[in-house]
This record gives structure tokens, sequence and C-alpha cells, in this order.
């Protein structure tokens, strides 16, 4: 019945898969901002609960090792919507663009006859590139609003409106992007909140970290209702829901950073009749990968047309692996002076190459003038003994941590998620430095990112206006 929405070479395609009898799935995108994937409970989180996404979690598979390969939104979304690492897509700073003439998901989807919105959050430029149907519902609540209200009528309708043709829709939430200004923070007891390893304790870090965890409760209430109106819709059992964190949260150490807490995301899938319930998998996957998948669950051939590849064999339970590697880079214009990064990880080492130590490390939304949080300069306070206090040892080691950075950080991340213990002067891992160093090379020298020198305000400006660098070869 959806062959009728299909190009004919499609349709003939899919009649032998013995998938036109339920038809391509629709996918529905859950999408958070800035929630760092370990704050949830889902991944070990002590601070909240999130009974919806523990929920769809129970009913699907829950991936430990997803990443993004840049910890910043508008970035990390071109990589999610095109399948292509950030320096070839054209995206690799915030608030810039991918290249004129890239396609996304709206352009494979359409052309295997989706018809493929967005509710709330896009940010990602230029508009060419991103014609998704605007799909009214989910709002960025900028004052203080302690119960938001949500109407799903839109998006339900959008889900529903007809069911001959198969649907992609992004639900890009709000939460827990700061300022947080959403949920009930005053309902934790500051003194039980159990603070990341990478946060100085403050009273102000407590105050503001309740205030995030007070978003992410609500992003979870929100995710109920998203799956409710995909139950009234009548399409639930024809649509794989994939939930994402997105990146890490805006605290130092995460967001804007190319350690785990920042570029590993939380990501959950739930298929019926497809999807095993209630399964995790070590797979290792990134943004690049999604789109791929999702061209090869709606039956069609993935070309060489993206950088990413299909991880569907996971989802069906037929591959415990996925990729080696996953690549991520940092670059800080204009969040900052420039202070570009590349990293890379596999299933167990993390390494990080700053490519310019010799600068400090600044961000404006946590230590400039862009401030949407106050908690950095209590970390610095309490860094020198006053009447009231005593120094506050790990507040000085955590400052200096993350303001200046050696040129290259190795770590174990299945014992040290937070990537405290540096351990790239222990000669016995040599060779696993040497191994992953080479490995982050080839992916910069294969993409024809130059490195240090695209950090730079000209090149993001440049960016912005189409007249990117040009890649190494086409994709
Ligand atoms: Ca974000």
């Amino acid at each position: 019945m959806h062959a009728k929405h299909l190009p004919l070479a499609v349709a003939l395609f899919l009649a032998p898969l013995g998938q036109s009898q339920d038809g391509p799935p629709n996918f529905l995108l859950i999408i958070a901002d800035d929630v760092t994937y370990n704050d949830l409970p889902l991944y070990g989180g002590p601070n909240i609960s999130t009974p919806n996404i523990d929920s769809l979690a129970s009913e699907g598979l829950t991936f430990n090792r997803a990443y993004l390969s840049i910890a910043m939104c508008n970035p990390c979304r071109t990589e999610l919507y095109t399948g292509l690492y950030p320096f070839r897509n054209g995206s690799s700073w915030n608030h810039s663009a991918a290249r004129t003439g890239t396609l996304s998901v709206v352009d494979h989807l359409s052309r295997l006859g989706y018809r493929v919105g967005l509710s709330g959050k896009k940010h990602v430029a230029p508009d060419d590139s991103f014609r998704f149907e605007s799909v009214p519902g989910i709002i960025n609540h900028r004052e203080p609003t302690p119960a938001p209200e949500f109407d799903t009528s839109s998006i339900e309708e959008f889900m529903g409106r007809d069911e001959d043709q198969p649907f992609f829709l992004a639900t890009a939430f709000h939460e827990a992007h700061a300022p947080w200004t959403v949920g009930r923070p005053e309902r934790f007891d500051l003194s039980k909140l159990v603070l990341p390893e990478n946060l100085a304790d403050t009273p102000r870090t407590r105050e503001q970290f309740a205030t995030y965890l007070a978003e992410i409760e609500v992003w979870d209430w929100e995710v109920g209702k998203v799956l409710d109106a995909l139950d009234a819709s009548g399409q639930a059992d024809r649509t794989v829901v994939m939930l994402t964190s997105e990146q890490g949260s805006a605290f130092p150490g995460n967001k804007w950073t190319n350690w785990n807490t920042g570029v590993h995301t939380a990501l959950v899938v739930r298929w019926p009749g497809k999807i095993a319930a209630g399964r995790r998998t070590d797979a290792l996957v990134q943004y690049a990968d999604v789109l791929p998948t999702l061209v090869a669950a709606a039956g069609a051939e993935v070309g060489n047309e993206f950088d990413g590849q299909s991880f569907l064999p996971v989802l069906h339970g037929q591959a415990a692996d996925h990729r080696e590697y996953v690549y991520l880079m940092h670059n800080n214009v204009p969040e900052g002076p420039p202070y570009p990064i590349r990293a890379i990880a596999d299933a167990r080492w993390h390494y990080i190459r700053n490519l310019r130590p010799e600068a400090l490390y600044f961000e404006k939304h946590m230590m400039g003038a862009f401030r949407t949080n106050w908690f950095w300069e209590t970390w610095l306070a309490e860094s020198g003994p006053s009447v009231q206090t005593a120094i506050n040892r790990k507040a000085v080691m955590l400052v200096n941590r993350f303001m200046r950075r050696p040129a290259e950080q190795l770590y174990d991340v299945s014992a040290d998620p937070y990537q405290m213990r540096n351990l790239i002067g222990d000669l016995g891992l040599a060779k696993v430095r040497d191994r992953l160093a080479s490995a982050l090379e080839r992916w910069m020298q294969a993409q024809g990112d130059p490195g240090a020198s695209l950090d730079t305000e000209a090149m993001w400006r440049d960016a912005r206006e189409g007249r990117h660098l040009p890649p190494r070869s086409a994709p």
C-alpha cells in the first residue's frame, strides 16, 4: 500500500525483501538538548527518575557506546541529519552551516516516499539542505516555567495524517539547554545530590545542577507525551522510535569538549516486532551512522553517499559490533577563542589531541560575558582560603584541568568515564596510543581536515556564508 508513493525502482526493490507487506516503517526521533548521557538512570545517573525513558528502553535496544563527533548543538545535529562527519558536511563549528548542496534526511527519505517533519529546535543550516515540514508543539521556555504545558495535537496529526505514506518526525526538545528554567528544582535536597566526579562541589554548583536535573525530568515527561501521541495516532506498531540525549550538559568538562561526557550520547531504539525488548549492546556507533541506518531500515540500498554505515544488523540482533572507532572533533570559535581538538575512541580507549596546548581553554557561556549560569566563579572563589571556607582543593584541580590541557590525553573509558586519570605517560600503553593516533591522523587526512587552522573566526564566518574549505574528496 505504501508502494504507490514510492519511485518504481524502490517499490520493486522492496518487494523481494518481504517488507512490502508492512511497508517501510515510520521513524520518530526524540532528541534532548545538552543532556549528559550518564545523568540518566538508564546509564547509572543516581539523582533523578525517568520512568518514560526507562519504559521505552525496556521495550527496545539501549546502546552503551553511542557517540557524536562534536559536542555542540549545530554540528552534532548536522552530523545526525546528514550521515556525514563534520568537516565533510561543512558544519565543523557551532552556529555554522553545512556545505551548499549537502543532502540531509529530508532529501534521502523524501526520495523514498516519506514525509519529513521536525517539531522544536532545528539549529541546522542552510535552509536549502534542511527543508523539514515544520510541526508545531515543542516550545522553548525561556522564563521560569515550573509545569510546562505540551500540546501534542499537531504532532499526533502529522503522525496519523496518511497511513499510506511513511513519516520521519524529529521531536527536538529544548531541555536541558541552559539557562535552566523549566521544572521544579526545589524538589531536590541539594545536600543529597550526588555530583559527577568532574564537578567542583560548591553550593552554587549544587543549586545549578538541581535546575539542570529538573529539566531532564521534564524532558522525560515530554517523552511520555510524545509516545502517547504516537499511540493515539495508531502508528506505534509500525514506527521505529529512536531516543537520544544529544551532547553533554553545559557544565565544565561535558559540552564543548571531547571528553567522554561531552561526546558520548544516550541512544535507545524501539521497533515493535523487529527489535527484541530490553536488550543492551556494546556496539560502537556514532551519529553519522543513524541516517544510513534509517535508509536501510526503509528497505533501500545504502551506497557510499554517507561517511557513516548502517547499524541495522545490530538492531536486528544479528551483529554485536559495528565500527572500530568513533571520530571526534572540537573547534572552539565562536564559543570562545580558538582551542582546536581532535580525538578518537574505540571500545575501551579514548585518545585526545589538543592541537594548541599552549593556549588557555575558555568558553564564553560558562566563563565569559555570555554566561547563562553562575557557578564557574564559585570554583575560582573557593580556590583560596577565606574566613568561611578552606581551600577547595578539588575546585583548584578542576579549574587547572579544564583551562590548561596537555597535548595528548589517553583514558580508559570503562574504568574512568569522567576521564580524570590521563594515562598518556604510561609506557605500557604506548602501542595503544600509537594505534589510536595513527587512526586519528588517517581520518583527518581522509576528510581533508587541516586541523588547528580550521579553528579561526575567518574560517567560521566563511563557512556560515557557504564558503568552506574544499573536502579532500567527494563523499
Ligand atoms: Ca545541544
